[in-house]
């Protein structure tokens, strides 16, 4: 029977995709990486998803590319470019493009391919005992999926060069002190706190957080001038849809707003 790469729960308002290839540390395989693409699509299709949750089953978040795919039986590399093309560029892309919040639960090692793909999650939650490792350099390549735009701008350059180029790990906890992710839980909390999370977002007004995301990735490349003009039309847009109405007859009724179906 075919291994069943990806896992996907579809919980009220959201979905958990769990990487599932406990054995290999959730490396990528050729046809985990097609389940995963497929999964995160069918995520944003679905008017219901409200919210999408990443995280890896054992003990492991992601130990990045399967590196036995890379390898022919003659003992030749794949040259690489095209793998990136083909899978991890779109991959980022679409995380950071769908119109909901991203969770990344990291329950344990996040390495290569791994550690950037969470990186690329808006919000990282990650167990105490997890750690995330360039582990590029330890083998001849660069960090790829994000990681060399994503790390300087989370961590600044001193950090970030001295992770990329020894590959040294980097526990949760400091990586909390760092600013490189949202938050170290205990590890037997992690699940229930990144649900916690994903069930806020389910009920949230989801425009305004497709929005907000939209414009916290766009105020990296822009100057404060072209930044405010991107908020004034943002905003806009927000004031135009009913759970801002909502939003705010709810507040001056003093009850809990009961925002709309996701935009
Ligand atoms: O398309 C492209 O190729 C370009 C994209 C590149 C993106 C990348 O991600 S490149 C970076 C690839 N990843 C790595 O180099 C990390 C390799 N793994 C490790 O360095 C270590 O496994 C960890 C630091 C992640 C964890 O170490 P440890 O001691 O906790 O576990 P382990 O014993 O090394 O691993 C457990 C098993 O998982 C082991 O298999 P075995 O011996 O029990 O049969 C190990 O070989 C396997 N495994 C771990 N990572 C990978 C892997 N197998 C294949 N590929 C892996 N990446």
């Amino acid at each position: 029977m075919e291994e069943k790469t990806i896992l996907v729960e579809q919980c009220r308002g959201y979905r958990v995709i769990t990487l599932n290839r406990p054995q290999r540390l959730n490396a990528f395989s050729e046809a985990m990486q097609r389940e995963l693409k497929r999964a995160v699509e069918a995520a944003e299709a679905d008017g219901g998803c409200r919210a999408l949750l990443l995280t890896g089953a054992g003990r492991a978040f992601c130990a990045g590319q399967d590196l036995n795919e890379r390898l022919s039986k003659d003992g030749d590399v794949l040259v690489l470019g095209s793998t990136l093309d083909s899978f991890y560029n779109p991959l980022v892309r679409k995380l950071r493009a769908l119109p909901f919040p991203v969770v990344a639960a990291v329950n344990g090692i996040a390495a290569g391919a791994g550690a950037n793909i969470a990186l690329a999650c808006d919000i990282v939650l990650a167990a105490r005992s997890a750690s995330f490792v360039q582990a590029f350099a330890r083998i001849g390549l660069v960090p790829d999926c994000g990681g060399t735009w994503h790390l300087p701008r989370l961590i600044g350059s001193a950090r970030a060069r001295a992770l990329a180029l020894t590959g040294e790990p980097l526990p949760a906890e400091k990586a909390e002190a760092w600013g490189l992710i949202w938050r170290a839980v205990e590890d037997a909390a992690l699940m229930n706190e990144a649900h916690q999370l994903c069930q806020h977002f389910a009920a949230a007004p989801s425009a305004a957080l497709a929005l907000t995301k939209r414009l916290l990735d766009e105020s990296w490349s822009n100057d404060l001038e072209t930044q405010l003009d991107h908020e004034r039309e943002a905003q806009r847009e927000a004031s135009l849809t009913q759970d801002y109405a909502e939003g705010v007859r709810a507040f001056l009724q003093k009850r809990p707003p009961v925002f709309g179906e996701r935009a």
